[in-house]
């Protein structure tokens, strides 16, 4: 029984790589920034499994955003992410969606922490250089909005 623990919980560890969406967004496409955010994540354990730099329409941003189609900066965001173009991709980790949140930092970049992408990148909380998946279910339907379902494994 002693043996097999240790044996079952390796297995449980190595089968729990995950991934996410993640969208270099058009501030940080405009300043040279793919390259640089691409080696953060590089350098954090993601592996980029799928990418595309794509002018995102307006039909498209508005379905991205459809979750806050009520609140007051909607219409700024989708002139926002429509204003040049992005970069989407799949990215793969163990524990991919909680990490990378981490990883890029708060919302707004002024209350992003010291090391974020969005404190290094971003300039304020519209032009916050990066988006993330928050959830994995939302990972999973956002990888499949840019790549479709193949994409998801
Ligand atoms: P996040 O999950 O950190 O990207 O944040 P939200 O889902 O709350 O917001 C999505 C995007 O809306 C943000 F990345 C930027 C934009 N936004 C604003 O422009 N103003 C706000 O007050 C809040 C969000």
């Amino acid at each position: 029984m002693l043996l097999q623990m240790p044996t079952s919980l390796f297995y449980l560890v190595e089968t729990s790589m995950e991934r996410t969406l993640l969208i270099i967004k058009p501030d940080a496409v405009a300043q040279n920034g793919i390259g640089k955010i691409i080696k953060r994540l590089e350098g954090k354990g993601f592996k980029v499994i799928e990418l595309q730099k794509i002018h995102l329409t307006r039909t498209q941003a508005t379905e991205f955003y459809v979750v806050h189609k009520e609140r007051p900066f909607y219409n700024d965001l989708l002139d926002f992410m429509t204003s040049g173009p992005a970069v989407p991709m799949v990215l793969e980790r163990e524990n991919a969606v909680a990490y990378l949140r981490e990883v890029i930092g708060s919302t707004n970049p002024e209350e992003a922490e010291v090391g974020t992408i969005r404190k290094d990148f971003g300039s304020d909380i519209q032009n916050n250089a990066v988006h993330a998946s928050d959830s994995p279910e939302n990972g999973r339907n956002e990888v499949a909005f840019f790549f479709g379902e193949k994409a998801l494994s």
